[in-house]
C-alpha cells in the first residue's frame, strides 16, 4: 500500500479545477484534514466539504455540523452517498463552483469516508471501487478519472492525505486491521471513545453488556470462539481487528455531537 504525502497530495490538488474533501459525518472533527483545505486554498481552488454518511446520524446533527463548517468558510453539504440522498444536490454545488469548462473534480480524504461511492453517487453508476477495509481489494489503489457527465470529470484518488491527529486515529485511518501488529490498544481507544458518545453502542453491535474495553474485547473473543490454541485465553487481537472493521463498516453506531466541538 503506498503511503500519502503533502507532496503527492500537492500534485493531486494541482491537477484539478475543483476539490471535494470528503468527511465521515459522524466525526467530522478527526476526519477532516485541515492541512489539505489550506493547501487547496493556497493553491487557489475552488473547495467543496462533503459531510458523507448522513444517514448514520440524526438530521439536526447534520444540519449543525453544515453550519458550524459553513460558519468557518466552506462551502458544505451533507450527503448519503450509499442511500444517495442530496447527491443530486452535490452535483449541482460542484458544478457551480466550477470556474471553467470542462473541469476536473479531486475527490480527496481520509481512507472509509465514502470517497468512491460518492463518485459513484453522483454518476449514477458504479465504476469507484469501494470496500469497507482499507488495503483490501476494492480499496482504491491508484488515481481513477470518471465521467459525471460531458465536461463534467472526478478523480477518485486513494487515501492520499498523510495522517495527522492523535493516536488511535494515527493508526485506525492510515492502516488495514490486518496490517496492524498491536490492534488491541488503537481498538480500546476507539471503543473508549464511541462509549463516551454512545453508552449502548457495544450492546446494540454484540449483544455485550461489558463497559471496559478490554473486557469488551475478550467478551466477543468468546462469543465468536476465538481462543489461543495454547492457553486457551480469549484471541483479544481477533476482536479488536474485528471492532476495527466494523467501525469503518458502521456496524457501531455512535456520532460526535456538534455542541461538544462549539
Ligand atoms: N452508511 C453509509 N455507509 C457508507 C456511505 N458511503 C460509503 N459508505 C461505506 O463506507 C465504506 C467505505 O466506502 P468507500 O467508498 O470505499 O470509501 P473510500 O473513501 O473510497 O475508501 P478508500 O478508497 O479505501 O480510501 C463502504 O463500506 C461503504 O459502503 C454512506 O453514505 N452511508
Ligand atoms: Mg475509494
Amino acid at each position: 500500500m503506498e503511503l500519502a504525502s503533502w507532496r503527492m497530495l500537492a500534485r493531486t490538488i494541482k491537477n484539478a479545477d475543483v476539490i471535494v474533501e470528503v468527511v465521515d459525518i459522524r466525526d467530522p472533527v478527526h476526519t477532516r484534514s485541515r492541512r489539505a483545505e489550506r493547501m487547496a486554498e493556497a493553491l487557489d481552488k475552488e473547495l467543496v466539504i462533503v459531510l458523507n454518511k448522513a444517514d448514520l446520524v440524526p438530521r439536526s446533527v447534520a444540519e449543525k455540523w453544515k453550519r458550524i463548517i459553513e460558519g468557518q468558510g466552506y462551502e458544505v453539504m451533507y450527503v448519503s452517498a450509499t442511500r444517495r440522498l442530496g447527491t443530486r444536490m452535490l452535483r449541482g454545488l460542484i458544478k457551480a463552483v466550477a470556474p471553467i469548462k470542462p473541469f476536473s473534480a479531486a475527490v480527496i480524504g481520509y481512507p472509509k469516508t465514502g470517497k468512491s461511492s460518492v463518485i459513484n453517487a453522483l454518476r449514477g453508476r458504479k465504476g469507484a471501487s469501494t470496500s469497507p477495509i482499507p488495503g483490501s481489494p476494492g480499496y482504491t489503489k491508484a488515481i481513477q478519472l470518471l465521467k459525471v457527465e460531458p465536461g463534467f470529470y472526478m478523480i477518485d484518488t486513494p487515501g492520499v492525505i498523510p495522517v495527522e491527529g492523535g493516536w488511535p486515529e494515527a493508526v485506525i485511518r492510515g492502516r488495514s486491521p490486518e496490517e496492524l501488529s498491536d490492534p488491541v490498544r488503537p481498538a480500546m481507544a476507539l471503543l473508549e471513545r464511541i462509549l463516551r458518545y454512545n453508552p449502548r453502542a457495544v450492546l446494540e453491535a454484540y449483544g455485550i453488556e461489558e463497559r471496559d474495553p478490554y473486557a469488551i474485547l475478550e467478551a466477543l473473543a468468546r462469543k465468536r470462539g476465538w481462543f489461543y490454541k495454547k492457553d486457551k485465553e480469549p484471541l483479544v487481537e481477533e476482536a479488536a481487528r474485528t471492532v476495527i472493521r466494523d467501525y469503518h463498516k458502521s456496524k457501531i453506531r455512535f456520532y460526535l455531537p456538534p455542541e461538544e466541538y462549539l
